[in-house]
């Protein structure tokens, strides 16, 4: 078999009939990769005149890119680069052979616009079908979409593998959880594909309306899109008896299906024979060996309307070291647990949400639902987490909430290094998104202009 021309050939048929690349021999991959990424180079070289300048400032050719090592010596590109050269600046095809735009979210910024080629479509699907399948998702199952249909990669990203793959798609996109449930229920969906953030919301909604989401017949969740932690699985596989998945993806690479867990849960598999992983130092730029955690930094090694040559992704992680127990050759990162920009400071610690997710979520009589709300007073930086709590404890004595206010504060400061105010409120009390959770609201720069 052709590797090299397999995403091109793909179809869903071809892909359970031909060996999966998810086991390709690692010298084989190594191979593989290296043919890829000579032809991205030259690609990117000849067809994307930022590439050709950037290429030029450190002194190289594409012909001086060989191999894989070699890969260290290009310079990044970042997130600005895109926004600078908007809407088209990166394209390495004419219009007329882009198929799809997609973009990224904006939360940030000015947002950017994504091209897809037909073969970029395919290596996607591809990958996509990949990731699915090695959660479990097969032709028997209904797949109930509640990723955002749009611009956003979500909905689409999930919607054309898992058709591919022969299931029942229910492309019911995000928002509105009491009719998530009646469609769970009544179509009989077996595979939940949403932000975890948002199954949460539905969890809660079943809750009130006395439905049990265990009954249903839910058997394995695709979350992503959003950072979440290991206390956040436990509450969601409690909530609804499904095998949670993590997924992680990002629009400028090609959406979600950049990599995924495997059942074995150590995790998430990059689907290296088209993104090719490396972590680096935030502030050094120095490529970081296995095992330590950096910024994570990702080439296309087949899209055509859009290479990306080193993305500095903002996403922080480390490469698993080793081989994974389910025999993949793929090599696995750690979950996402955060960006490199998401961290704040209180009185010179730094700080990173996800740590005080797993310290509040640890403790019972939380709720998933949280916020950390960033002030400025005297030009000192405070930091609140706000908490809700299960009416249980409300109805309970005052003591009961004193109790859980210092045990909460306590578990923080262990995992943060610095002490930080909780406020517990009553449950439904903060904001919902039905895609993306907004964590950290800062209002530090509104409290200097005021
Ligand atoms: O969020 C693509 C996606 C859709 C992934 C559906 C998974 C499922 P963007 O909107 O471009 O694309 O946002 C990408 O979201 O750089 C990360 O910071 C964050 N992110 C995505 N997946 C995960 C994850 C989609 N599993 C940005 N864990 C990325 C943590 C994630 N963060």
């Amino acid at each position: 078999m052709d590797h090299t021309s397999w995403p091109l050939s793909l179809t869903a048929q071809s892909f359970r009939a031909g060996p999966s690349p998810d086991f390709l021999p690692p010298a084989e991959l190594r191979q593989l990769q290296t043919e890829r990424l000579r032809q991205t180079v030259q690609l990117a070289y000849d067809k994307v005149p930022l590439y050709r300048q950037r290429l030029a400032e450190v002194g190289l050719v594409p012909a001086d890119v060989r191999t894989l090592d070699d890969l260290a010596r290009l310079p990044f590109v970042t997130k600005d680069d895109l926004r600078d050269g908007y809407p088209l600046g990166l394209f390495a095809v004419p219009m007329g052979e882009v198929v799809r735009l997609h973009a990224s979210s904006g939360t940030t910024g000015r947002q950017v616009l994504v091209p897809y080629t037909r073969a970029d479509l395919g290596v996607w699907t591809e990958a996509m079908i990949r990731t699915l399948v090695r959660f479990g998702v097969g032709p028997h199952d209904v797949v109930q979409n509640a990723y955002g249909y749009g611009l956003f990669t979500g909905g689409l990203g999930v919607h054309y593998a898992a058709e591919a793959i022969g299931a029942t798609v229910v492309p019911i996109s995000g928002g509105n959880a009491e009719r998530q449930i009646d469609v769970m229920r009544d179509f009989g969906t077996t595979v939940l594909c949403s932000t975890p953030s948002f199954f949460l919301q539905v969890a809660d909604r079943a809750q009130e309306l006395g439905v049990d989401l265990r009954r249903l017949g839910l058997r394995v969740g695709v979350f992503g899109a959003e950072p979440w932690s290991e206390p956040m699985r436990s509450r969601i596989q409690q909530a609804a008896d499904i095998e949670a998945f993590d997924i992680y993806g990002l629009a400028e690479i090609v959406g979600p299906g950049v990599a995924g867990e495997c059942p074995v849960h150590q995790g998430l598999h990059v689907l290296e024979d088209h993104f090719f992983p490396e972590i680096i130092d935030p502030a050094s730029g120095c490529p970081l060996p296995d095992g330590e955690e950096g910024e994570l930094v990702l080439t296309t090694l087949s899209k055509q309307a859009m290479p990306m040559l080193r993305y500095r992704t903002g996403d922080v992680t480390a490469i698993c070291p080793g081989p994974c127990p389910c025999g993949s050759s793929l090599r696995r990162i750690l979950r996402v647990s955060h960006r490199s920009d998401d961290l704040f400071i209180v009185r010179g610690v730094n700080v990173y949400p996800s740590q005080i997710e797993s310290a509040l979520l640890a403790v019972k009589g939380t709720l998933p639902h949280y916020q950390i709300v960033l002030t400025e007073q005297d030009d000192q930086e405070r930091a609140e987490v706000r908490v809700e709590v299960t009416p249980e404890m409300f109805s309970d004595r005052i003591g009961v909430l004193e109790e859980l206010q210092e045990k909460l504060t306590r578990r923080i400061r262990q995992a943060a290094g610095v002490g930080i105010d909780v406020r517990l409120v009553e449950p439904r009390t903060l904001a919902r998104s039905e895609g993306k959770a907004r964590r950290v609201v800062d209002q530090r720069h509104k409290d200097k202009a005021s």
